[in-house]
């Protein structure tokens, strides 16, 4: 089944000629309602009538995350306060976070391509569907439950968290399908495995998995252990949320929602763009969001584009798996964390040296992270015999740290130079995850 045919499965001219005429009608309408934007295009020296095809996106400039930042919180939002129904918020790498408003059309495009990947996936009205992506400011939850409400079928919004209760749910209701990410999957497999709920109790066929980096071998285990075929699901909060591209039956590749959202490939370095099957960084235009659109959204992922017809019948172009990111960014329990929020907590207590360490594990399924951070000569020897004063300021950190990358986090307090320098650049992460 395709949910739209008529998109989905558009020629590829028609798919050029609907996406060159919806970008010069973005450029125009963020040239007219986003300062930001009009300033960087009168820079350049471009005016919206400069944008005539799609070709013509090259001219356009790029927008970073950092420029997301600087505007903080509306500075790139285009729609009047008035006609923003919804705010989602995701993590910035310092400081601020990055904050997206959908108008009811936003959110109306979001739960239409949300339900082409689960009707891609195989999911319907007869489906009894868990959203376990977490449910807030992130938009996981909400995202995929939109989407499951138009498909028809019935969702049980579990969010994150309450597994044993979750796992009993997915037994007693015979949940059929479920969103969450391929490592609480795996979580959720061994706590079902806990408590002697065996595969043939339960009736689930299709996972929507995403959020972070998954590898083939992870798909098999998930599969095996839990009896159903695992889908694909991407998409990043600056560009929309969950069902910016999905997988299909063919699972070969992942189709892109090009209609809305137009991706380019580029070089990171030299930020030129690249062919067809190229691996570099992805880049997209959101080609009708009124809430805040962007332009050539540079978003870190790398992956390439694959040419070619698909055997499902879409003829959208496809992406490869996500095989790393071209910033330091990390994804912990589906969570971004960028070290550099940990040093801004770091360098903001008197007590640290400003020399820290990330340690990522995954243990029994679940990531974890531990921070080891130095404390500075002075304080060490004030307090080297007062464990209750290492003991408040562990806490202390812990606590700050919780609240600026929501997730917790296991704090190690080391003597002044116990942290091993490195010979050339220093590092900051140890990553410990194998992802086969
Ligand atoms: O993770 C949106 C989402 C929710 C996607 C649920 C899929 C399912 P952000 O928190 O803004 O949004 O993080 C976006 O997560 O740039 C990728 O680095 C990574 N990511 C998302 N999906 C995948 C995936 C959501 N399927 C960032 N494979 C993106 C690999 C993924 N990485």
């Amino acid at each position: 089944m395709i949910w739209n045919p008529n998109k989905e499965c558009m020629s590829r001219d028609e798919m050029s000629a609907l996406q060159g005429k919806r970008l010069h009608k973005i450029v125009e309408y963020v040239y007219h309602n986003v300062p930001f934007y009009r300033h960087k295009l009168q820079e350049m020296d471009l005016t919206p009538d400069d944008i005539r095809s799609i070709d013509d996106i090259v001219k356009l400039p790029y927008t970073t995350k950092k420029d997301l930042r600087d505007n903080y919180p509306f500075g790139l939002q285009a729609a009047p306060q008035s006609e923003i129904i919804r705010i989602h918020a995701s993590s910035g790498t310092t400081g601020n976070p990055t904050i997206v408003g959908y108008t009811r059309k936003d959110i109306g495009v979001w739960s239409e391509c949300m339900a082409r990947c689960l009707t891609a996936y195989g999911v319907g009205r007869e489906d009894i569907f868990s959203v376990s992506y977490g449910y807030g400011l992130f938009t996981g939850g909400l995202g995929a439950h939109n989407g499951v409400e138009m498909v028809g079928a019935s969702v049980v919004p579990a969010s994150t968290g309450n597994t044993e209760k979750h796992a009993r749910l997915i037994r007693d209701l015979g949940i059929t399908g479920i969103a969450c990410t391929p490592s609480y999957a795996l979580y959720l497999a061994e706590t079902m495995e806990q408590l002697g709920i065996t595969k043939d109790q339960i009736k689930l066929r299709v996972g929507a998995f995403g959020a972070e980096p998954w590898t083939e071998s992870m798909r098999e285990e998930i599969q095996e252990r839990l009896g159903l075929k695992g889908f694909n699901l991407y998409g990043l909060s600056e560009i929309m949320g969950p069902s910016v591209s999905y997988e299909c039956q063919m699972q070969n590749g992942s189709h892109i929602n090009e209609d809305h959202f137009y991706p380019e490939i580029i070089n990171p370095v030299t930020l030129e763009p690249l062919p067809k099957g190229q691996p570099g960084e992805l880049v997209f235009t959101t080609l009708t969001k009124e809430g805040m659109p962007v332009l050539r959204y540079r978003t870190r992922d790398l992956c390439s584009l694959m040419a070619g017809d698909c055997d499902c019948g879409r003829t959208s172009v496809r992406m490869t798996p996500i095989t790393g990111r071209s910033d330091d960014m990390l994804i912990i329990r589906g969570i971004n964390v960028f070290p550099s929020q940990v040093e801004s907590v770091v360098l903001s207590m008197k007590e640290f040296a400003p020399r820290y360490l990330l340690v990522v594990n995954r243990v029994n399924n679940l990531d974890t992270l531990e921070v080891q951070v130095e404390l500075r000569q002075e304080y060490f020897t004030a307090t080297f015999d007062t464990p209750a004063a290492i003991d408040e300021l562990q806490k202390r950190l812990a606590a700050k740290l919780r609240s600026v990358l929501s997730i917790g986090v296991k704090v190690s307090l080391k003597a002044p130079n116990a942290i091993e320098r490195s010979q050339g650049k220093s590092v900051r992460v140890i990553d410990n995850r194998k992802l086969k």
